[in-house]
């Protein structure tokens, strides 16, 4: 405990560390790791699919730290040839937060290794613990770069529609503080798009529901998405400003869940549905 506690005042500045377990008397030699390390560690995690520990056991980090090492481990994938295709929202809805137990909104990155075709297959074996929720995905027609108003949304963004989003959290037992679950990307690990609706389309109040193998696990609301789902717009355009980053033409964002999120597994055949926007189906081998 003593150790923990020292450890935790030096935060990155360590080199190598004995940490001896007293309950059971076994010697780990722990690294004590800098932001690249915690960011190779979550993507070695995410791309081996092998959970690991929460980095909030061993480090104090603040949420912007948190967001570094996001960063650097996207840069990962960038570097194995993957390319940014948008940008999600986590923990929009109450629904979400009280599954979580985690209280504030956060944003994670989305790649093109993590979409996954309408009506198309999931392998199991390349996740850990994977969850599925229903998401609504808005479609960027100019770059956002700076925050957005909700009457301006109509200049920025050209679609809507239902989607699917697969979380997968890299660590243990999908449990997470608010910084380690930033810095593990918001558990993004995967995400289908339904078809693209007109974004004038309007999207308040609709019925959305999650079906696996036919049957009704999850249904809830549009609008227990901040009030109204375009607000998640106006929510990712304002953190563009204060983290450095832009949306481009042509990415995605996902809104954020507004139901919690189900387990599934080999053999499930996966079902969103959005009032008005239609159908989104995955099947898992
Ligand atoms: C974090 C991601 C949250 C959402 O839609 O709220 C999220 C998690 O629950 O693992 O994607
Ligand atoms: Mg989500």
């Amino acid at each position: 405990m003593i150790i923990i506690t020292f450890i935790r005042l030096y935060k990155f500045n360590w080199k190598k560390c004995l940490i001896i377990n007293p309950l059971n008397k076994t010697v780990f030699h722990y690294m004590i790791q800098s932001q690249n390390d915690l960011a190779r560690i979550l993507d070695e995690a995410a791309h081996t699919a092998k959970e690991v520990e929460q980095i909030s056991k061993l480090h104090q980090i603040s949420i912007d730290e948190a967001y570094s090492i996001q960063a650097a481990s996207i840069d990962r994938r960038l570097k194995r040839g993957e390319k940014i295709t948008g940008f999600k929202l986590g923990f929009t809805s109450k629904a979400k937060m009280e599954q979580m137990g985690v209280h504030d909104i956060i944003w994670g990155r989305l790649t093109d290794s993590m979409n996954y075709t309408d009506g198309g297959i999931l392998h199991r074996s390349k996740f850990i613990h994977p969850r599925v929720e229903p998401e609504i995905a808005f479609s960027i027609k100019k770059r956002i770069d700076k925050p957005i108003s909700i009457s301006k949304i109509i200049d920025y963004a050209d679609g809507v529609a239902g989607a699917l989003e697969v979380i997968d959290s890299r660590y243990k037992n999908f449990k997470f503080s608010l910084e380690d679950v930033i810095a593990d990307n918001c558990s993004s690990s995967g995400y289908v798009i339904g078809p693209w609706m007109d974004i004038s389309t309007a999207i308040g109040n609709l019925n959305i529901s999650l079906l696996i193998n036919d049957k009704e696990v999850q249904s809830g609301n549009s609008n227990a998405i901040l009030g109204n789902p375009l607000e998640s717009l106006v929510e990712i355009s304002r953190m563009t400003q204060k983290y450095g980053f832009v949306i481009e033409t042509g990415q995605v964002v996902l809104a954020g869940a507004a139901t919690p999120a189900v387990y599934f597994d080999i053999g499930d055949r996966i079902e969103g549905h959005v009032e008005k926007l239609g159908s989104i189906m995955i099947k898992v081998v």
